[in-house]
């Protein structure tokens, strides 16, 4: 194992070092045995970003309109992180590589970090890495964060999960509407885009979504009530519309509570995920162990219940 420096390296990230940030991210992608001194630094420097989550089909338009939306809120100032999950792949990179072409715009940027991560064979997937990456584009100062995730079913529902905000891109012309009640996203989306707007169908792609969004509504006169936001992200037509989709929409989250609801149930879900990971490395290490060998004969000689030899196996692992 290389050594790793973890003071300096997080010192350089909190200056906004694009070197060290990667260094990070890459220790969480690896899962480096270092993560959890990175954590324990990086833990009081982070709060402090707006993380906006954007998923949908393959080629809806999620680069284009994460690109346009840099671009909207570095004209606004803003420090920018965009974070590109794969959770198909096990190698950053390759399939994300379009997004790269998409994003180059930025690359000379020093107020935008662009980053793509493989979460496919870690344990924990998505659950476990991309709120770590998050972290670390957070202490290094990011204002907002971008996080676009390929819409492959339960994978879209968990990005909602690590995002203030989830934005659920759609187009026109791709079944986009059903395949919107079936992947139940009609449920975790704060703003909806209908994107590729110059295309013939948008309107009725954004009727259909406002029928479904409507049926079996029963929100009060405080509640959200996500808009659909029409765009062309490609020409940058609606990003602004759709900015201020999104600031309304924090501002809401501010004004009843739910954004500190919000980030204390995905902080949730990560405690919850690196117990049961830690967990499963322990039990792992007991294959040919002598206390499941042991358990194991009792309960195959009928001497012992599965359940009982499962509790007293667990006892032995949680005893640290
Ligand atoms: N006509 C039209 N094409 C668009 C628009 N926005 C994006 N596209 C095109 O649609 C294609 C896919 O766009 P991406 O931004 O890569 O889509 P994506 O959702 O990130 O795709 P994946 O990451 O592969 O899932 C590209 O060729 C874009 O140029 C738009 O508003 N109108
Ligand atoms: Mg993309």
């Amino acid at each position: 194992m290389t050594t790793v420096d973890v003071p300096t390296l997080v010192a350089q990230a909190r200056e906004g070092r694009p070197r060290a940030v990667a260094r990070l991210i890459s220790l969480v992608e690896g899962a480096s045995p270092h993560l959890r001194e990175v954590m324990a630094a990086l833990a009081p420097l982070t709060g402090g970003a707006y993380v906006v989550g954007l998923t949908g089909s393959p080629g809806v338009g999620k680069s284009t309109s994460t690109s346009a939306l840099v671009t909207a809120y570095r004209k606004a100032g803003k420090r920018v992180g965009v974070l590109a999950v794969d959770p198909s792949s096990p190698f950053s990179g390759g399939a994300l590589l379009g997004d790269r072409v998409r994003m180059s715009d930025h690359a000379s940027d020093p107020g935008v970090y662009i980053r793509s991560m493989a979460t496919r064979g870690h344990l924990g997937g998505l659950a476990w890495a991309a709120p770590q990456a998050i972290r670390v584009l957070d202490a290094a100062g990011c204002d907002v964060i971008l996080v676009e995730t390929v819409g492959v079913g339960q994978s879209e529902v968990e990005i909602a999960s690590q995002a203030d905000t989830s934005v659920v891109l759609l187009a026109p012309g791709m079944g986009d509407g059903i395949q919107a009640a079936k992947a139940g996203i009609l449920e975790i989306g704060d703003v909806y885009v209908v994107n590729k707007a110059d295309r013939d169908g948008a309107d009725a792609t954004a009727r259909e979504l406002n029928h479904m969004l409507g049926l079996g509504e029963s929100r009060g006169p405080e509640d959200w009530r996500p808009p659909i936001v029409k765009t062309v992200a490609a020409r940058g037509q609606g990003i602004d519309e759709l900015v201020e989709a999104l600031e309304k929409h924090r501002a809401w989250m501010d004004e009843h509570g739910v954004l500190d609801g919000r980030r204390a149930a995905r902080a949730a879900r990560e405690v919850e995920t690196i117990a049961i990971t830690t967990l499963r490395g322990r039990l792992a290490d007991l294959h040919g162990d002598a206390r499941l060998d042991a358990l194991a004969v009792r309960v195959a000689a009928g001497e012992l219940d599965p359940y009982a030899a499962a509790d007293a196996l667990l006892d032995g692992l949680t005893e640290a």
